[in-house]
């Protein structure tokens, strides 16, 4: 079964990433979550980044506030998919700083760099991922999105 790692520049990121942790457990998809400190923990970010792919992991979604070069680095390291998910953390300036560390990867080393704590659309993002080969989980997301347009057209129902 398809297991995505769910890792976070420091605790203090846990507040956004949990909405990724939740949605994904609503997909029925298994999560590792872990703290992956780039600047504080290197090492652990190495060996994080070169073996997740041998533990049983199909994507990877980091999350980082600040100078955020944990998903970059995790790109840089594992072939699998990465994910990052800006976060407004205590130590950025206005949340650009946190988005441009992450989205502007050189080319050759993708990150799929969702929204300013978009943590929910990552976590989406990797079920999507997995459900383009996994029909169980393809089946969850044409369900979720089901649901969706019809809570939309439920709510235009209010205003009439
Ligand atoms: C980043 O620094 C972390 O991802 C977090 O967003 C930010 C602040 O970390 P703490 O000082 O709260 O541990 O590396």
């Amino acid at each position: 079964m398809s297991k995505v790692g769910i890792i976070m520049g420091s605790k203090s990121d846990l507040p956004v990433m949990q909405e990724a942790i939740d949605i994904l457990k609503d997909f029925k998809i298994e999560v590792e979550v872990d703290i992956v400190s780039a600047h504080r923990t290197p090492e652990k970010l190495f060996d994080y980044g070169k073996y997740a792919h041998t533990r049983g992991f199909s994507v990877i979604i980091a999350g980082a506030g600040g100078a955020a070069h944990l998903p970059g680095m995790i790109a840089s390291l594992s072939p699998l998919p990465v994910i990052g998910v800006p976060v407004k953390s205590s130590n950025s300036i206005d949340g650009w700083d946190s988005i441009l560390s992450i989205l502007q990867m050189p080319g050759g080393v993708p990150v799929a760099t969702v929204a300013l704590n978009g943590a929910k659309n990552a976590g989406i993002l990797a079920a999507q991922i997995i459900g383009s080969s996994d029909a169980a989980v393809l089946d969850k997301i044409i369900a979720y999105k089901e649901a969706l347009k019809a809570k939309v057209i439920e709510s235009a129902k209010d205003l009439k």
